[in-house]
């Protein structure tokens, strides 16, 4: 960027005052409440910029000057920085005497701060001297002597007149070894007021001290004349140390001006003022040291042919371009450091002042080169720093306007309406993930319960299994009880026994109900889990959500409203009363051989039948009267099982009668079923009796050659008249099997039964193992509890799912849509809270860049 003229012609305060409201500019988008929305890497370039910023506003604000004063070695120059500065801070000498670099300026607090050099830094600046003549030792400087060194140097060729400096400087080294070892990597030093003068003067000149010294920052008061300057006072470009010719070159490139001082009394440059200032080009800002140069031609008091040196001492400048031809009239300033010194002292008479008007000076020079300076500060160099701060100022446009880019933001809905929108959204998709998640969570539910049918198995488990005879066993203590409240009159033993039962009955098929009716309703609660995971899962909830209690609770209350019309309670234990209530009253509070067990099984016969189905599955076949359950309900008698005497009583019948008759005998024939019947009602004596039988039928003929068996099957007569016979026998007797479920029946089995009190209990037992088996086997297999209960489940899921299109569930949703939708509005706030925030951003660029036009 090109440097606007209005902005050169600016004075520094007008500098300062538009450098100021930059400044207050770029804190701005710094401003914490930004640096969200800022990328940090602007933020950290900003921050660059803004240091560089303030550094100028402080050099602005102070008027500080930096100066750094050079030359070759006692050419006068800690003579020359006294002088300008009007003070004696730094020491002088004829001999060398400035062996470190030291900075001075003005400040009232009257301070010195020491630093020293670590041991390795200094063991490689020795090193770097002993190689610079030659020698390739590695051994720690400490370790050197005076004999080592000559040593050493004899196997050289002779020292040219430079490496003799450097010789003397080891042997320093060496001679004040003990000394500067002592200080070497020591803490910095400070020091006050008067130490000043004394203590800090032996840091700068004192070898044995000065040595072992890296820099020395002095602030003094005395420096009254030069109040924003700052000194930078080095040892001369021949110093053997290159530290300090680093040094040097790096004060030369930041200062605002450099003043070197020359000998009027011997105008050529040497080579090591040529290669010095032939290593420095450009400096910080891109600009060269000769630009920023101004000469001081000291000792002019001593010089013989003043005129001509000074010509010489220009024409060198030029010569070795050093400086810029046309600046060297201008900033060529010969006088004397060391008369302005005696001035200062009160000696206006001394011989120096008298020797520089003798040569036709008017003064020191130290006045001219003063006010030289001081306008070159106001001048150019302050067009200088106007340059660098429009620089500055160029990059925080160019940064601006990359934010300003960044910071775009289309659309300008208002949140209210975002908000509304995202109602809507959640309503919609809740609405369907909702409904989708219930109809997996009904799938899930219908194909568990039909693989692993958990309320059968909970029920089994459970409820059945603590219908346990041991627990439930008729005690002695209950007999003596009963014996005692009916204590004589005809029945006793029967009223006894049917109270004891009553009591059993009660005990037994409550606690049954109320386990089952538990069990059901446990998992009926499992299934409102799963469909409140449903919801969950449809709304997007999880256990991180910050209002999930608060929500779940909502739903609940939601999902109960929607589906609770029955009380699963009251659904399963009318349920399974209606299945169990008759097998209990029967097996249990009727006594066993009672008329009253036959009725209330007559009363309940159809139920008992359709339970009964489920029993005998490999038989369907069997009907129902002859079901071996009945038997077992009524006549604690098994039938019909495929392990029991009859089943292969029936086998040696068969076989028997095939070789009687001479006839194969097809299952489910007649003859087949009769001669079943026959065996189940002998179960002991079946083949005895069926031999009476066999006696009476016709001889059998042997099969006829002629006949063609495929075509007329003769009637075989044999089996015929046995199918006769055994028909007649199976009627006639009363305990046959077919007439066994009448009432008639009922009573001949029992009418030779003598009940005791004895067999009251094991009868009882025997109820209760029944009992017990077939709620296993039949009941439960029957009611196939499943079923209805999901049946429930269905029900709740179906409603659920409608509600989903009514009203209901839209107020759901509009009452808990803060809580659901919480995150998303923080966001949402937050977003917009950012929106704003790029806006402001882009309106203070506006504004800033208003400003600029
Ligand atoms: N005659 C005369 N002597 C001067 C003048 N300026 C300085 N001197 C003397 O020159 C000697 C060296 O002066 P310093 O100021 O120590 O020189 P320097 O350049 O700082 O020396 P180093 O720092 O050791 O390189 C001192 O004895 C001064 O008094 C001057 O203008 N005229
Ligand atoms: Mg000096």
């Amino acid at each position: 960027m090109l440097i606007r003229k209005d902005e050169l012609s600016m004075n520094r305060e007008e500098t300062l005052e538009r450098l100021s409201s930059e400044i207050s500019c770029v804190q701005k988008l710094l401003d914490t409440k930004y640096s969200e929305v800022i990328e940090i890497s602007y933020q950290q370039k900003l921050r660059e910029i803004l240091k560089k910023m303030t550094f100028f506003q402080e050099k602005l604000k102070n008027n500080t000057f930096e100066i750094s004063i050079v030359g070759l070695e006692k050419s006068g120059k800690s003579t020359f920085a006294n002088a300008f500065m009007g003070n004696d801070v730094l020491p002088t000498k004829d001999a060398r005497c400035t062996y470190t670099a030291t900075s001075i300026r003005f400040g009232t607090e009257n301070d010195a701060q020491v630093d020293f050099y670590s041991d390795a830094q200094f063991n490689e600046e020795f090193h770097r001297k002993l190689n610079l003549l030659g020698i390739e030792n590695p051994q720690h400087w400490s370790e050197w002597s005076k004999e080592l060194l000559d040593k050493e140097t004899e196997q050289l060729p002779p020292l040219r007149s430079e490496q003799k400096n450097i010789y003397n400087d080891i042997l320093e080294i060496i001679t004040n070894r003990s000394s500067i070892q002592n200080l070497i990597g020591s803490e910095s030093l400070h020091f006050v007021n008067h130490e000043l003068e004394t203590e800090v003067k032996e840091y700068i000149e004192n070898p044995a001290k000065a040595l072992a010294v890296k820099e020395i920052v002095i602030r003094s008061d005395k420096l009254s004349a030069m109040r924003n300057a700052i000194i930078y006072d080095v040892p001369g470009f021949d110093s053997p140390t290159q530290l300090h010719k680093d040094q040097t070159r790096a004060w030369m490139k930041k200062s605002d001006a450099v003043i070197l001082i020359v000998n009027a009394d011997r105008p050529s440059f040497n080579d090591s003022l040529v290669q010095f200032f032939e290593s420095v080009d450009k400096d910080d800002d891109g600009i060269s040291i000769g630009e920023k140069l101004f000469v001081f031609a000291n000792r002019a008091d001593i010089a013989t042919t003043l005129q001509d040196n000074l010509q010489r001492i220009r024409e060198e400048l030029q010569n070795y371009r050093i400086m810029p031809t046309a600046l060297i009239a201008q900033r060529l300033t010969a006088g004397s450091a060391r008369a302005r010194i005696e001035l200062d002292n009160g000696n206006t008479q001394s011989a120096i002042l008298q020797s520089l008007k003798e040569k036709g000076l008017a003064g020191d020079g130290i006045d001219t080169i003063r006010s030289l300076l001081e306008d070159y500060n106001n001048t150019v160099r302050l067009q200088v720093m106007q340059q660098r701060i429009a620089n500055l100022k160029e990059n925080v446009l160019a940064l601006f306007s990359e934010l300003r880019q960044e910071n775009q933001i289309d659309g300008n809905s208002s949140i209210e309406l975002q908000m509304d929108n995202l109602v809507d959204e959640l309503k919609r998709t809740a609405r369907q993930r909702i409904h989708n998640a219930l109809a997996e969570c009904r799938t899930q539910i219908v194909q568990q319960c039909k693989e692993n049918k958990p309320i059968t198995d909970k029920v089994r488990k459970n409820a059945i299994q603590s219908i346990d005879p041991v627990r439930y066993q008729i005690t002695e203590d209950e007999i003596r009880r009963a014996q005692y409240e009916e204590l004589s009159g005809a029945g006793v033993l029967e009223r006894f026994d049917a109270s004891i039962r009553d009591s059993k009955f009660t005990a037994m098929y409550e606690e049954f109900i109320d386990n089952v009716v538990h069990l059901a309703v446990e998992e009926y609660r499992e299934s409102e889990k799963k469909i409140l995971t449903a919801f969950e899962s449809g709304l997007e909830l999880t256990p991180s959500h910050p209002f999930f209690k608060e929500l779940e609770k909502a739903l609940k209350k939601y999902i109960s409203e929607q589906c609770g019309k029955i009380a699963p309670e009251g659904y399963y234990n009318s349920l399974i009363r209606r299945y169990s209530r008759s097998l209990f009253e029967i097996l249990i509070s009727t006594p066993f051989g009672n008329i009253a067990r036959y009725k209330k099984f007559d009363d309940d016969r159809r139920n008992f039948y359709s339970i009964s189905l489920f029993t005998d599955e490999e038989n369907p076949q069997i009907q129902p009267d002859k079901q071996s359950m009945h038997y077992q309900i009524l006549f604690h008698q098994q039938i019909n099982s495929n392990n029991d005497p009859q089943s292969n009583s029936l086998n040696d019948a068969i076989v028997k009668v095939e070789s009687v008759t001479n006839e194969v005998i097809a299952v489910n024939s007649p003859l087949y079923h009769n001669l079943q019947n026959f065996c189940e009602k002998h179960p002991n004596n079946a083949l005895a009796e069926l031999d009476t039988l066999l006696a009476q039928l016709p001889p059998v003929e042997t099969a006829n050659a002629n006949a063609i068996p495929l075509f007329a099957i003769q009637e075989n007569p044999a089996v015929t008249k046995l199918n006769q016979l055994l028909e007649h026998a199976l009627q006639e007797s009363p305990n046959s099997a077919e007439s066994q479920l009448t009432e008639r029946a009922y009573a001949q089995f029992f009418q030779n039964y003598r009940k005791t009190i004895e067999k009251i209990p094991s009868e009882f037992n025997q109820d209760v193992c029944i009992l017990k088996n077939i709620l296993n086997e039949q009941v439960m297999n029957a009611v196939s509890i499943e079923i209805p209960f999901l049946d429930l489940v269905k029900q709740d899921i179906i409603s659920l799912q409608k509600s989903l299109e009514t009203a209901a569930f839209t107020s759901f949703i509009n009452m808990e849509k803060a809580h659901i939708l919480e995150e998303k509005y923080n966001q949402l706030n937050a977003e917009n809270e950012n929106r704003k925030r790029r806006l402001e951003i882009i309106r203070e660029i506006d504004r800033i860049l208003a400003a600029e036009d």
